[in-house]
């Protein structure tokens, strides 16, 4: 049995609480989905939370626009991340997909919140290159206006949700300025002529991802998000709310494994006692138990100062963000060493969280990023 006793910690209210709940059944009762058609189990699953009322958080509501709930974001990736990976993944990127739009868009723009809201429509976040990853201001993709239109031209790559999202927020060299503050974001329906997509790719830990091409894509000048030349700024707040919501992934992940690795422990009779009784054994527990918590705290300090009002969160979703997936990997690496050959067996619940932690300490700023961030606003810029 998970340990959920953190949700008494004060950063919550009751309502954090009783979602927990609410959540925590229909997990118990729907996870996990078949995976063998990735496309397919992530449309279902958007459909399905959507149903259920649960993609409500991912966005603000366009009726009664109030500000995303980031300790509800990351209740949520938590919860969906101990049960199934892709759910996981299916929540969040309806949430980094509209972000910028829930953040800055009109309430025109913000019709589609609607539907994303509802698990209607699927979105994605497109601001990665093949060129430019980490250092975003040096973006190549290009959006030059045209009368009332703007044109992109250019490539993304590493697109969650790229085949299967129906509407793209994509961010685009406007030039009003070089660097940082020449970018702008543009809301992308997918079926834009133009917009193909140019490669679907594999990777361990399978989920919809694609490389995108855009050959004069025309979108009215209607489809900017806030100003032009905003996009970077606007990227970041995105990034800061989210961020932390990575974290929090990585934290249901290593939750997981440390419940599978203390029921193991428990049960596997090594030396004519159980593997527990081992005090190297006891010493994994420990070391998993106490990254948990750590990195929970770290995530709820986060989500919790940003719901209280804070402007920006840079420097506590960085630290969220770095340290549970950082430790996650840890935990999880742990638990595959008292798992033995199962822990690397196909199909195996510690071998399937393995292959899902990985990436996570790669997308949306990488760990090196992250303590770039943390270096800047230690030291005060
Ligand atoms: N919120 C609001 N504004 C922000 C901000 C934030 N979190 N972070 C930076 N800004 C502002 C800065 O204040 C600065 O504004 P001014 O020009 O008015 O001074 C501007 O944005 C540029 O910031 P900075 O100089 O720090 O930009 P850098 O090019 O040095 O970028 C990093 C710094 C590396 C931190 C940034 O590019 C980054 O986070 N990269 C990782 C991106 C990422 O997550 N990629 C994965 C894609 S999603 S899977």
């Amino acid at each position: 049995m998970t340990d959920r006793s953190f949700l008494n910690w004060p950063f919550f209210e009751q309502r954090h609480r009783d979602h927990a709940e609410r959540l925590e059944a229909w997990c118990q009762e729907n996870l996990p989905v078949d995976h063998s058609d990735i496309d397919a189990a992530c449309r279902k699953l958007v459909a399905m939370l959507g149903e259920a009322g649960f993609l409500k958080p991912t966005a603000v509501d366009p009726a009664d626009p109030q500000p995303l709930d980031v300790r509800m974001l990351c209740i949520t990736r938590e919860t969906l991340a101990r049960h199934d990976g892709l759910a996981d993944f299916a929540f969040a990127m309806q949430g980094l997909g509209t972000g910028a739009i829930s953040l800055f868009g009109t309430p025109e723009q913000q019709k589609w919140l609607d539907k994303t809201r509802a698990g209607k429509a699927l979105s994605a976040f497109a601001l990665s290159e093949p060129r430019s990853g980490s250092d975003v201001a040096n973006m190549e993709m290009t959006a030059t206006r045209d009368g009332d239109d703007y044109v992109l031209s250019g490539e993304k790559t590493w697109i969650s949700n790229g085949g299967i999202a129906d509407v793209y927020c994509v961010f685009a060299r406007t030039g009003e300025a070089p660097g940082a503050r020449g970018i702008s974001a543009f809301i992308v329906p997918a079926d834009s002529p133009g917009l193909i997509i140019a490669e679907r790719i594999d990777v361990v830990a399978p989920h919809p991802l694609a490389r995108l091409s855009f050959n004069d894509v025309r979108v009215p000048a209607s489809a900017l998000i806030g100003k032009a030349g905003d996009g970077f700024k606007l990227a970041m707040s995105v990034l800061d709310v989210f961020r932390s919501t990575v974290g929090a992934a990585a934290l249901g992940f290593a939750r997981r494994a440390l419940d599978e690795s203390v029921s193991r422990v428990r049960e596997r009779e090594l030396f004519g006692a159980p593997l527990f009784d081992l005090q190297m054994v006891q010493g994994h527990i420990a070391d998993m138990a106490l990254d948990v918590d750590a990195a929970a705290l770290l995530i709820y300090r986060a989500a919790w100062t940003k719901d209280e009002g804070a402007p920006r969160v840079t420097r506590e979703a960085a630290m969220a963000k770095l340290y549970a997936t950082d430790r996650a990997q840890k935990v999880i690496d742990k638990a595959v060493q008292l798992h033995g050959g199962d822990g690397v067996r196909r199909g195996h619940i510690i071998e399937s969280l393995y292959r899902e932690i990985r990436a996570l300490r790669i997308y949306e700023g990488a760990s090196d990023v992250q303590k770039v961030v943390i270096a800047r606003q230690t030291m005060g810029g």
